[in-house]
């Protein structure tokens, strides 16, 4: 029994569902469109001191340049070839980030475009990152190679090529998604292709990947091409560590695909995390935070050992993918702080935070048509962060991981990290409590009233720091103090309008 759990856990340790981050990190932030150099900088400095685990980066990969609208975040997501040379950085400046990275214990997720290239309706020419020549209306790639026989035109059995109907599942597989020419996954040398450059950048030290647009690849195809990857580099990983794996399939339900199809292969992303989260704290359809009590599976997500979760991602914060209007981001940073300190404090699922750069949102008839703007640049290049003296982000950048209720939040999660969920209150509204194990515990207060309780804990007796309201220097609150009594009992008063109405302590916070 005890030589078999030993197994099983050590199974779990190597296999492709571990993010295989270093021991007391817990969660991945996605540096979207940063620089390589910005985010080596960033792992040296901030990531690696404060206890993050894991960076999800942007396609590092050549890609279409768009300049109609002007280079546009989504140009990443349209291939031209596998060469490591995109707006963030040349493949030098990738393995010195994945290098410097690893050596200070944070690891690096590669965003890995896999299921197509770039769009039918791109000019032939030599527009694309790296000056590669492509021809899509030939299905032309001469830089990895592909030709018209690597991609799914004959496979697909729509009018348009495209897919018009979201129920049927060999549309939504075999054709192209939003014009993007789909490579025929089920070709073993489309395969070999894909699996090389996945192993190009295994072999430079990444920990794993997020296979983007999964819900248009068949399961089985995904698999084939995961069984041709290699194991992790020795040089940071454990021999025989598989590479992490996580599949982006959009499923709130409704749909002919299911998440499930998917979770053989690893990890899941589960989008409704952030659409229910979104819709409770904001109060809308009658939701309340008590309804929180069995959240997780109890809602419908599906296993916590499988999924992925995130209150918004680069798509659903500017209003694509899925979730709509309800998801929760830095533009309503009251409720998104709220939000993101609970999804760190709940033990369900592998987390990731979002690190986003503002843009001029500009809506008409309730659209965003600004809602493609690219990152921060200078005629295209695209501008390095600075930091400012107050430690926040500058040059156009949020850096939400910064901030301190999310950095300090972080830490929180790899504090309690297998302590079990526990002491829930509420106050069958909008104020509950809950704690994991010994080790932490959390009120939020998102009714229109005050908040005025003591509460059982379940820590240690003494006076810890509320690590929202401030941090712990130098033996001392620079915020909330909260005294804990012999039995665990704590008084907790939070005013619904309060700059952030919740509260955090854990061990480490403790005087
Ligand atoms: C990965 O490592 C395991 C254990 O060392 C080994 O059995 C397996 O063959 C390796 N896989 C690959 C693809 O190298
Ligand atoms: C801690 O800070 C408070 C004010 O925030 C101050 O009154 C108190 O003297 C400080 N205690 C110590 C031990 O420095
Ligand atoms: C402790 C506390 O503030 N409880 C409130 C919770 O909400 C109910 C209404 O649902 C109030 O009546 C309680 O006073």
């Amino acid at each position: 029994m005890k030589f078999f759990l030993l197994f099983s856990a050590l199974g779990l340790c190597w296999a492709q569902y571990a993010p295989h981050t270093q021991q007391g990190r817990t969660s991945i932030v996605h540096l979207f469109e940063w620089r390589w150099a910005d985010i080596a900088e960033e792992c040296e400095r901030y990531l690696g001191p404060k206890g993050f685990g894991g960076v999800q980066v942007s396609p590092p990969n050549e890609n279409v340049v768009i300049t109609n609208p002007y280079r546009p975040w989504w140009e990443r997501y349209q291939p031209v070839s596998y060469k490591l040379c995109s707006r963030s950085g040349n493949e030098d400046e990738f393995r010195n980030m994945v290098t410097r990275c690893n050596n200070v214990g944070v690891r690096i997720y590669v965003d890995a475009i896999i299921n197509h290239m770039c769009g039918v309706g791109n000019a032939a020419g030599t527009s694309s990152t790296c000056g590669s020549y492509y021809n899509p209306h030939n299905r032309d790639f001469p830089a990895v190679p592909y030709s018209g026989w690597d991609f799914n035109d004959g496979k697909c059995k729509t009018e348009s090529g495209g897919i018009e109907n979201y129920v049927d599942p060999f549309q939504v597989r075999d054709c192209r998604l939003s014009g993007l020419l789909d490579l025929a996954l089920e070709k073993d040398y489309v395969r070999s292709k894909i699996a090389e450059y996945l192993n190009h950048l295994i072999a430079i030290g990444v920990a794993g990947f997020r296979i983007d647009a999964s819900k248009h690849m068949w399961p089985g195809d995904i698999k084939a091409v995961l069984d041709k990857l290699h194991n992790l580099s020795t040089n940071w990983f454990p021999e025989g560590s598989r590479p992490f794996i996580y599949q982006e399939v959009i499923d709130l339900g409704g749909e002919a695909i299911k998440s499930s199809e998917y979770v053989g292969n690893g990890r899941v992303t589960e989008f409704k995390y952030g659409a229910k989260l979104g819709t409770v704290i904001r109060k809308w359809n009658g939701e309340k935070m008590s309804y929180l009590k069995n959240w997780g599976e109890g809602w419908g997500f599906m296993p916590s050992d499988r999924a992925l979760v995130f209150v918004d991602n680069h798509d659903n914060q500017r209003g694509h993918g899925a979730g709509g209007a309800s998801i929760l981001t830095f533009w309503d940073a009251r409720l998104y702080k709220m939000a993101v300190g609970f999804m760190l404090a709940h033990p369900y699922g592998i987390t990731r935070v979002m690190s986003s750069y503002y843009w001029q949102r500009h809506f008409e008839n309730g659209k965003d048509v600004n809602d493609w703007t690219g990152p921060p640049n200078n005629n295209g290049m695209t501008k390095e962060i600075t930091i400012n003296p107050d430690t926040t982000c500058g040059n156009g950048w949020v850096c939400e991981h910064r901030w301190r209720q999310i950095r300090n939040m972080v830490a929180f999660r790899n504090v309690v990290d297998g302590q079990p969920f526990s002491n829930w209150w509420d106050n069958g509204s909008n104020q509950v409590a809950f704690g994991r194990g010994n080790r932490g515990f959390i009120v939020f207060n998102n009714d229109d009233w005050s908040l005025s309780s003591t509460l059982q804990t379940g820590l240690p007796a003494g006076t810890y720091c509320d690590v929202i309201s401030g941090d712990k220097v130098d033996g001392n609150c620079t915020g909330i103090k909260i005294y804990v009594s012999g039995e665990g009992m704590a008084h907790f008063s939070i005013s619904n309008s309060a700059e952030d109405p919740f509260i955090a302590i854990h061990s480490e916070s403790k005087l």
